[in-house]
């Protein structure tokens, strides 16, 4: 009988210098050199993912892919970076979905009653594409909307049963931090009101108002910052900058724009202009 004796594993060789053309040092010197390389490259594909990650900017692309980004492949639902939004008339501390992307709306309307896509007073009706709330009562103007021709991104606000309810566009938080959002909202609807129940004081067009929020999913966590009132006159601009510094929020929750209508929704079709926002 033949008994194997087995070498037992004490010999550093044997690991360090896998391959039979190295030495010990030189093979140890690889597997450093390999494992810096490595190293190397797993950092800068964490920081170029983190950058990506952290850094978005709203353009008609997003309001116009009706598949969204995330994984269930529907368009504005909680898996997607971007996402659009109402508040609700009775809460308006919590807002609803718009779940209705506008190309889907036949031309008759829904029940005979949504009229959207062509919003009536859209510059290029026929080109601008968005989001509406599926039972809305009159979709002629309120939702988030994204013109192909003008590559404008627009929100309009709405009213129902007398409540003048605002809209949002709001991003996904990648990770924890603070975020830094740019942009420029602009009243594309300026009507100052001039009749007699403007010299009356009862005045209906009297600009909007934005407001950068944090929220976990429709609820409102926190105000981070407001601005306005811009358009409709009363000597005010039609429109301004939102640089806001500082949204701390935490990975999942939603950083997100309102536009107000303030007293009156009827003419604050407003336009969102190179909307970032950035990790700091
Ligand atoms: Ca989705
Ligand atoms: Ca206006």
């Amino acid at each position: 009988m033949v008994v194997q004796s087995i070498e037992p594993a004490t010999n550093p060789s044997k690991f360090i210098a896998p391959l039979p053309f190295l030495s010990v040092k030189q093979g140890f010197h690889f597997m450093l050199r390999t494992l810096a390389v490595s190293c190397a490259f797993a950092v800068a594909s964490v920081l170029i993912s983190s950058q990506s990650l952290s850094a978005a900017e709203l353009t008609t692309k997003e309001v116009l892919d009706q598949k969204g980004d995330g994984p269930d492949g529907q368009g504005n639902t909680a898996d997607d970076t971007w996402q659009f939004w109402f508040q609700l008339a009775h809460n308006k501390n919590q807002y609803g979905v718009l779940d209705l992307y506008s190309a889907n709306v036949p031309k008759g309307g829904i029940n005979r009653k949504v009229t959207g896509p062509i919003a009536s007073k859209l510059k290029n009706p026929d080109d601008t594409v968005g989001w509406i709330y599926h039972s809305d009562w009159d979709g002629r103007m309120e939702g988030a909307w994204a013109d192909k021709k003008t590559g404008l991104v627009m929100l309009h606000p709405y009213v129902e049963k007398r409540t003048h309810g605002a809209v949002a566009v709001s991003y996904k938080v990648p990770e924890d931090g603070k975020y830094h959002v740019t942009g420029k909202v602009k009243d594309l609807m300026v009507e100052p009101f001039k009749g007699v129940v403007g010299r009356l004081g009862m005045v209906e067009h009297d600009g909007f108002e934005w407001m950068v929020e944090v929220a976990e999913g429709g609820n409102k966590v926190k105000e981070v910052a407001k601005g306005g009132p811009y358009g409709d006159g009363d000597g005010r601009a039609d429109g301004g900058d939102v640089d806001v510094k500082d949204v701390e929020a935490k990975k999942g929750q939603l950083i997100r724009l309102v536009i107000s209508p303030r007293n009156w929704w009827g003419s604050d079709l407003t336009a969102i202009e190179n909307l970032k926002i950035e990790k700091q």
